[in-house]
Order: C-alpha cells, then sequence, then structure tokens
C-alpha cells in the first residue's frame, strides 16, 4: 500500500524540525573556559590591587563581571589543587595530595588522578562538548594518567611544573618538542587556544589553560621581556594579561562572547617575587597567602557587571558551578563537596559552605568558617627564610633552557606577611578583623577553637588511614611469646 504524500512529507517535516531542534539546543550550550595561572598570587594582578603590575584585561574582565576577594584552594601547591578543581573533591578524596614529580622521589612515577574519579572534562566530553587541556597538567605523567585519558580530545602543554626535568613539550600523547623554550610557553598556548575556539566555534566546548606561568622559572617572551618596567615578573603577569585579552578578542569576534562562561583563577599563592596584597605566608604554607587566590568570573548578561564579591569559597565549587549551568546531574555515587556558586556570582548569596578546609602534605591543616580560621597544624610564614642575596633559585629546568638566571626572584623578595604572632598550632584569626592573621585570638575566643576544632575532627574521619598514615613506619611486630 502507498503511502500517502502527505503523510510522507509530514514524517519529514517532523523530523527536520526536531533536528534544527537537536542543533539548537547543541549551539545554545554555553562554552566554559577556565584560565588557571600557577603559582599566582592574590594580589598579583593590578584589579586585585598590585602597586606596579599593569593588568588592562583583566582588570576589564573584572569590571565586566566578578571578582572574588575570599576565593580558596584546598592545598598551597600545584597538583592536589588541580585535582580539586577538575573533580570538585578535597585531596582526600580524589587521592592526589602529592606533587608528582619525574625527577622527585617517591613520587616518581605511577602516581595521578585514578581512573576512578570523575572528571569536569570528561563529563562535558560524553555530553557533546569538545575539549582541551593547554598548560600544566600535574596530574601524573605516566600515559595511563595523560589529559587525553581523562576526558581532554586534545593536548598541548608540559605534564608537570616547569622546574622539572625533562621539559618536554607534549602534543596528544607526543613529545613534540624537547628541551622546550620556556620564554615562548605563554603564547605558544594563547595562539593554541584562540585555534581551538575557531575550530569549534559551531560547538560547545571547554577550553582548560593552566599556563605555565607565573611559576618558577620565570620567562618573558621578546615582546614582553623588559617591557613592563616591573621587572621579569612584571613582564611575565603583562604577558598572561595579554593572553586574556587575546581570548576575549577571539571571542568577540566570533559572536561567543555571550554565550561563554569564562573563569580566572591560581593554583595557589606566589613564590618570592610575588605579592599576596598584605595577606600572610606563600606558597607552600597554610596561610592566607597560601591559600587565597584571585578570582574572576565572567559571563555577559547572566552574572552582573562589577561585582567585587567576599563569599567564602573556593575553587572546589567549579565542577559544580559548570556542570549545573551545563544542565548536567553531577555524579551521585561520591561526595562532591564543591557547591554550586552561581546563586553566590549572581544573586550575592550567601556562602553554601558551612567550613572550607585546607591540607598539606598527608594532613589537614586548617578550617575556615565564616570569618574565623584556625590553624590546627603549625606552618612556617616563610620557607627557606635564611637565605642569601646570592642565592638562585634551585627551581631551574634545564641548565639548557633556563631563561634569565639571574633575574628570578630571590628570598629577600617574600611575597607575604612575615610578622605576627609566632607559628604554633591551634591558632585563631579572624580574618575580618585582621586579614593578615597578626594575632592569634584563641584564648580570647574558646567557643570558637571548640566549634571549628569540631568541624576538623569531623572531616578529619573522612580522610583515609592509607593518607593519614602515610608517612609512618609500618609497626614492628610484636615478639612472639610462644
Ligand atoms: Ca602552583
Amino acid at each position: 500500500m502507498a503511502i500517502p504524500r502527505i503523510i510522507v512529507c509530514l514524517v519529514c517535516l517532523i523530523l527536520c524540525s526536531q533536528q534544527t531542534l537537536i542543533a539548537a539546543e547543541t549551539k545554545a550550550k554555553p562554552n566554559f573556559i577556565v584560565i588557571f595561572a600557577d603559582d599566582l598570587g592574590y594580589g598579583d594582578l593590578e584589579c586585585f590591587g598590585h602597586p606596579k603590575f599593569k593588568t588592562p584585561n583583566l582588570n576589564r574582565m573584572a569590571a565586566e563581571g566578578a571578582r572574588l576577594t575570599q576565593f580558596n584552594v584546598p592545598v598551597p601547591y600545584c597538583a592536589p589543587s588541580r585535582a580539586t578543581l577538575l573533580t570538585g573533591r578535597y585531596p582526600w578524596r580524589h587521592g592526589v595530595w602529592f606533587n608528582p614529580a619525574p625527577d622527585g622521589g617517591r613520587f616518581r612515577s605511577g602516581v595521578g588522578i585514578a581512573d576512578s574519579e570523575v572528571l569536569l572534562s570528561e563529563k562535558l566530553k560524553q555530553n557533546g562538548y569538545a575539549t582541551i587541556c593547554i598548560g600544566k597538567w600535574h596530574l601524573g605523567h605516566d600515559p595511563q594518567y595523560y589529559p587525553t585519558r581523562h576526558g581532554f580530545d586534545d593536548y598541548l602543554g608540559i605534564l608537570y611544573s616547569n622546574d622539572m626535568r625533562p621539559v618536554n613539550l607534549i602534543k596528544g600523547e607526543e613529545i613534540l618538542e624537547y628541551p622546550v623554550i620556556q620564554a615562548n610557553l605563554t603564547k605558544r598556548y594563547t595562539d593554541r587556544a584562540v585555534e581551538f575556539i575557531r575550530e569549534n566555534q559551531k560547538r560547545p566546548f571547554f577550553l582548560y589553560l593552566p599556563h605555565a606561568m607565573p611559576h618558577k622559572p620565570l620567562a618573558a617572551s621578546e615582546a614582553f621581556y623588559k617591557k613592563s618596567g616591573a621587572g621579569l615578573y612584571g613582564d611575565v603577569i603583562a604577558e598572561l594579561d595579554w593572553s586574556v585579552g587575546e581570548i576575549f578578542k577571539t571571542l568577540k569576534e566570533l559572536d561567543l562572547d555571550e554565550n561563554t562562561f569564562v573563569i580566572f583563577t591560581s593554583d595557589n599563592g606566589p613564590w618570592f617575587g610575588g605579592h599576596t596584597a598584605g595577606l600572610s605566608g606563600m606558597k607552600s604554607t597554610s596561610w592566607e597567602g597560601g591559600l587565597r587566590v584571585p578570582m574572576i568570573a565572567r559571563w555577559p548578561g547572566k552574572i552582573p557587571k562589577g561585582q567585587v564579591i567576599d563569599t567564602n569559597c573556593g575553587s572546589i565549587d567549579i565542577f559544580p558551578t559548570i556542570l549545573k549551568q551545563a544542565g548536567i546531574p553531577l555524579p551521585t555515587d561520591r561526595v562532591i563537596d564543591g557547591k554550586d556558586l552561581f546563586p553566590v556570582l549572581t544573586e550575592q548569596a550567601k556562602t553554601p559552605h558551612e567550613a572550607l578546609y585546607s591540607m598539606k602534605g598527608n594532613f589537614l591543616f586548617t578550617v575556615r568558617s565564616g570569618p574565623w580560621k584556625l590553624h590546627v597544624k603549625q606552618s612556617p610564614r616563610q620557607l627557606l627564610a635564611n637565605q642569601g642575596k646570592d642565592w638562585i633559585d634551585p627551581r631551574g629546568p634545564d641548565g639548557v633552557t633556563i631563561i634569565a638566571p639571574y633575574e628570578q626572584a630571590m628570598p629577600d623578595q617574600p611575597p607575604g606577611l612575615l610578622t605576627g604572632d609566632q607559628p604554633g598550632p591551634m591558632m585563631l584569626f579572624n580574618l575580618e578583623d585582621d586579614p593578615g592573621e597578626q594575632h592569634n585570638v584563641a584564648k580570647q575566643n574558646p567557643q570558637v577553637v571548640a566549634r571549628l576544632k569540631k568541624l576538623y575532627d569531623q572531616m578529619q574521619t573522612q580522610v583515609p588511614d592509607s593518607i593519614r598514615n602515610f608517612n609512618q613506619k609500618p609497626k614492628k611486630k610484636a615478639a612472639s611469646s610462644r
């Protein structure tokens, strides 16, 4: 029996309109860009108070979006902070509580992000997103840990810090270049980022751009070297700022600006030569200078312009925030510590966290709740405090590629405050009254100490024994009594 032509036409029409609808939905999905600087201090940007560094593009980004002034990372160094950003979980859950290092000791190989972890890249890729990681990965450098095995379609970058050897530039899973010229890294990463946006302008994309800079050794390209008038560190910051400008220029040119949510932040506080804007400590310490980072969020039409948000939140929240905006449910088979930040960014909502925690090595260190911060464990305010002026940062890459070795910052350029009460365990600070963590007020506030310690103890029960007891020597077997 012949099917009447009118019915065939109607079926075609319905199918076509469904196709159009699917295409429209795919196009309507927002794009996500996370720009993640390495060791960029809370005070390293002009819009966060740096007196010399100029960051016009980031200033504009902040003016057109939200600048967050109480944004924390859970660990004051690289790898754990990155795994938290991509999983929304504390290091004692995702398991990367150390820095994998190909030239290091016990974390030289066989360590990295577990297959069982669910990464932002994996979720977005499964939902039709084009994904790329450009820059420092640091979640393992054996093939099973490569970004391309964890949800990224493509990768360009150094798999670990730019001071670890060998400094290979990897494309996909192959070595593209060795040794890499570090001075060109920011430019090369930016060029690839712009190219990726162009390639994927007609489909939703996730661009994860964890820059190498300003992690030491610092290096800037010819166009920026000695141009900022604020030293090599200033040159490096100016080039990062240029990079951000190139990305926004591309989004605007391709008419993607209003459909793209862009986040700019850092993985931890600064090393020598950086700036904490009056916070105490530095990278690798649990003082605010180590844990608080600059954060700017911009999405025209969604995030109101010109906001300064002082709500307690952190990098742990990026995973659930982005997934919510992508319309992708959170995994339900595991604890996700982060919370959706969109109400904070758009409606000035209160913090979604009763408390935020920090870790150093295999220990929980601090707990933050409201204005209060309890240092349960003791952390120094400065590392390598007694080095002389002729000290050279040993954190160089392969000798053949080090740029400007004598211009790297020295320990006589501490990034944060070194003053204040002598560090010790169980110190309490009110960060509203005392943002520089100068005066321990534990004795005056025993109830606050008790409340925060209880929160700490509760979280401590969730840290697996394998992590908590990592450094303990195995107990000797009791002698047989026969
Ligand atoms: Ca870092």
